[in-house]
């Protein structure tokens, strides 16, 4: 398939001034109706008048009022063009389309007898012909046709101004967004909810009309995400002044979607996964995913809806700014410095073990990518995540209050534009006087940069110096990169864990300070510190400052001083997380090389002394104590051995629970919460805690520790609790008798659940990610009922899972974790190509297992690279996985 490229942007040949639309719905055939005002934009180059179009079957065109014959107008594909069309047009185009065949979920489709939209990136061409990108901005009136008993609820973006019956059982609403927006924001809901709806006072005084719609049967579960929309209001009026712009704001929730959720001016529509929750249906981490997701649909109001992209290529502009915004939010939420640090750690871990991870992967691309083949392949996690990143350094770079002032620039000068991610740089770079022309190379150059350090203390001078060097790898189609602006956060401790005054040559201006942003702009730079009267440890990369790879040589001792004292508990767990890989890495190569495994007594004391510091935050704590992931210790080998890292962690995992039974014992039964399920920051820890030493005490468990988790399990007040107890059981290897048991727990579970779509997912997910679920289970599974391909949610819960969270038995040596992958890929391709692309990147980092492996994973790829009719979705990911 043909790759865009980024440096080919033209701008569109006509802007669209308004659009109205006709929906006449049905789930089998809708008809659209389409009327746009256009006008030439005489800055482009383009002089035809372009529309983009797919699946859609044209009724009429007419251009000012005269119908179009077939000589007027080119279809190429999925381009309709219009050769020399007058300066000023308006075109009408009647269209029909088949919501019900539509299983792509992009465009309009049918879930559960409604009609719901997504046309992100690319799906309002699904509907109508349209010049279909970010850089067209238009206001948009939509009418909305349909039966009134099978579609009594008729939404769309801004503000209903009329409604009422028409004839034959058919009724009507007119909806107006009196905002111009790009294509990708429409929306449009049609069918059977219920809302809870709430007036909420804005910050000018104003009043607006806040709508949480569901099916009917829900309105239990709606109240977390109607106050997670509040708070995330005032947040935005609090933190950035930014007030919500409409008088009324919808929240739709389906369980057909392919993401989280989607920002569609006025009427966001989401997963059901990030709307519904109460106790007995939701875990904290549900009722946090909510809390941010919420957020950061919302917040894309302002980033992202004022002020969206010129084109696809800038996506990270909105979506890291985003993710940023939310992250900050959430952080916020909780408030406490540990607070905040538990959220930081939690966001880097992801960043580390996902986006890390495509950095170094055949889809390795920039933040601003230079080219794409399909734009849905590129929701990825380093526009996302790494995008947020970057965000965040400027916020490192400049301090709270000049960011603040680039934020307000940003939002005053393109308020109404599609922009770039320059623009966004030039507004930081004017409000603070910083020179930020190096910073671009964060957004151009793909790979995760490597800064190593070598340090030097100098007693009789009493001066320490830290040289810092940056590389970054190769990455595809990028061969040289270039030094990039790297703010490093930085303390020194004393041999007592005690930060020190710092006194930096480069940093007069800082002089004192315990804790110093250094700047590293060369590829290699020393910084000096002076009145340094005895050889520190430094606490370098404080709060993450960069996504970095950090090459350090640190003894265990000083690791264990920075893990106890240091002022920045970021780098306190980032100890801890060293010490633990030095060991996992230890242990694997002990088990390939056949030698016996033993744990030092110094490291199982360290966890000890964290375990039961009670001046800890418990969700803190429970970081602490969470060893590095399988994924995470694979990134430490260039060649991956899953069993054998599966064996020594769990080898760690029960040798920590030998030496600390005592010490989990005391802490499941001194962080229970007894009484009301509240998800607040305080029960959330304690329950994090809690339940993690319940994990911990089944992994070396005798009659009692066994029935505790089988308690908690059945008594369980709250679903985290429920769901944390019924991991350990389902990881649990015991007595057959407790297997037994085990087994009835999951049986009971589904049945207790079996209407709870959400919960389902749980149970499903809970098993593919078992130790034992091997292939042979996940067909088993695969044939049960309630399981389907064609729900993304469903999908994911056990195939995702299993591929991506499953490493020693997905890559089992016989290749039998491939072949399902490839039938599965092949498989959804036919349903939904986005979907299936995303499981097609489970096969991403092939090239790092052993040889054997290796060839039974191409032969996978090869397989769905040479299946007929392959998506360009699909196509793409295989394609840069073989090259
Ligand atoms: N902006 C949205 C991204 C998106 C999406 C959402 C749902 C289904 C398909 C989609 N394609 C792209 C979500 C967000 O980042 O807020
Ligand atoms: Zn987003």
């Amino acid at each position: 398939p043909q790759a865009i490229l980024r440096q080919d942007y033209v701008a569109p040949g006509y802007w669209v001034d308004t659009v109205e639309m006709g929906f006449d719905l049905g789930l089998k055939s809708t008809l659209v109706a389409n009327r746009m005002v256009m006008r030439r934009n005489h800055a482009s180059t383009e002089k035809d008048l372009v529309l983009s179009g797919e699946s859609l079957k044209l009724v009429q065109l007419r251009l000012n009022g005269v119908k179009l014959k077939k000589a007027d107008y080119q279809i190429d594909g999925e381009t309709l063009r219009i050769p020399n069309a007058p300066d000023e047009v308006t075109l009408e185009i009647t269209t029909q389309i088949q919501p019900s065949k539509n299983t792509s979920l992009s465009g309009l489709y049918a879930s559960k007898g409604n009609l719901i939209t997504q046309c992100e990136a690319e799906g309002f061409r699904k509907i109508t012909w349209f010049p279909d990108r970010p850089d067209v901005m238009a206001k948009y009136t939509v009418m909305l046709r349909a039966d009134k008993k099978k579609f009594p609820v008729l939404l769309s973006n801004g503000n209903l101004i009329d409604e009422g019956d028409l004839d034959d059982g058919r009724h009507f609403a007119k909806w107006e967004d009196p905002f111009k927006k790009p294509s990708y924001l429409f929306a449009l809901v049609a069918g059977t909810l219920v809302c809870q709806e709430e007036k909420f006072k804005l910050k000018s005084g104003r009043k607006a009309l806040l709508q949480v719609w569901v099916e009917e049967g829900n309105l239990d579960k709606t109240q977390h995400a109607m106050d997670s929309l509040k708070k995330s209001i005032r947040w935005d009026e609090e933190r950035f002044g930014l007030e919500l712009d409409l008088d009324r704001f919808m929240i739709v929730a389906t369980g057909d979607f392919n993401m989280g959720a989607m920002e569609n001016k006025g009427l966001n529509i989401f997963n059901t996964k990030y709307v519904l929750a109460n106790s007995s249906i939701a875990t904290d981490i549900d009722y946090a995913g909510i809390e941010s997701v919420v957020g950061h649909e919302y917040f894309h109001n302002w980033t992202g809806n004022r002020v969206t992209c010129r084109d696809w290529f800038q996506l990270s502009l909105k979506e890291g700014l985003t993710v940023f915004r939310d992250q900050e939010f959430s952080a916020d939420l909780v408030g406490t410095t540990t607070g905040r640090a538990v959220k930081r750690i939690e966001d880097v871990r992801v960043l580390r073990q996902v986006q890390f991870s495509e950095d170094a992967g055949p889809m390795a691309h920039p933040v601003r990518p230079d080219s794409f083949v399909e734009i849905n392949n590129f929701y990825t996690v380093t526009i996302y995540e790494k995008g947020a990143e970057v965000v965040r350094m400027y916020y490192t770079l400049l301090g709270h209050d000049d960011f603040r002032k680039g934020m307000d620039l940003y939002v005053e000068r393109h308020d109404g534009q599609a922009v770039e991610c320059d623009d966004f740089r030039a507004a930081m770079a004017d409000s603070s006087g910083r020179d930020l022309t190096q910073f671009e190379r964060w957004y151009s150059q793909a790979g995760t940069p490597r800064v190593s350090v070598v340090t030097a203390y100098d007693a009789e001078a009493q001066t320490y110096d830290i040289k810092l060097t940056q590389s970054c790898p190769t990455t595809p189609g990028q061969e040289k990169k270039l030094p990039f602006h790297i703010p490093v956060a930085m303390g020194l401790l004393d041999a007592d864990g005690k930060d020190i005054p710092l006194y930096c040559d480069d940093y007069p201006a800082q002089a004192g300070a315990t804790n110093l942003v250094i700047e590293l702009t060369a590829a290699s730079q020393t910084f000096r510190f002076n009145k340094v009267t005895s050889e520190p440890v430094p606490s370098l990369l404080r709060n993450f400052s960069a996504p970095v790879v950090l090459d350090i040589d640190y003894t265990d001792e000083e690791l264990g001083l920075l893990l106890a004292n240091d002022s920045d508990p970021f780098n306190r767990w980032e100890a801890g997380q060293r010490l633990a890989t030095r060991r996992l890495v230890k242990l694997t190569k002990a088990l390939q090389a056949g030698e016996e495994l033993s744990i030092d007594d110094w490291f199982i004391n360290a966890l000890r002394n964290t375990l039961n510091d009670e001046s800890l935050d418990p969700a803190f704590r429970e970081l602490m104590l969470t060893l590095p992931s399988e994924a995470m210790i694979a990134e430490a080998f260039d060649v991956v051995d899953p069993q054998a890292i599966h064996t020594a962690r769990q080898f760690v995992r029960a040798t920590i629970t030998r030496h600390l039974k005592a010490d989990l014992l005391h802490v499941y039964e001194t962080h229970q919460t007894p009484g009301k399920y509240r998800p607040d920051a305080v029960s959330m820890a304690k329950r994090s805690l809690k339940n993690l030493a319940l994990s911990y005490l089944l992994e070396w468990a005798d009659e009692s520790t066994f029935d505790l988790g089988y308690v908690q399990f059945k008594e369980a007040a709250n679903m985290t609790d429920r769901l944390a107890a019924l991991a350990a059981l389902t990881n649990f290897n015991g007595t057959e008798k407790q297997k037994k048991k085990s087994e009835k727990a999951l049986r009971r579970f589904f049945k207790d659940f079996k209407k709870e779509d959400l919960v389902i997912d749980k149970w499903f997910m809970l098993q593919a990610t078992a130790h034992t679920t091997d292939v042979e289970k996940v067909r088993e599974l695969m044939q049960h009922p309630a399981f389907t391909l064609t729900n993304p949610n469903r999908a994911r819960s056990l195939v995702f899972n299993f591929c991506n969270a499953n490493p020693s038995q997905f890559h089992a040596p016989d290749g039998s974790g491939y072949a399902l992958w490839a039938e599965l890929v092949i498989a959804l391709n036919k349903i939904n190509p986005q979907v299936a692309a995303r499981l097609a990147r489970s096969l991403d980092r092939w090239k790092k297992y052993p040889v054997g492996l290796q060839a039974q994973m191409k032969a996978a790829l090869q397989k769905v690279s040479a299946t007929k009719k392959l998506s360009k979705d699909v196509a793409e990911v295989v394609s840069k996985a073989l090259a």
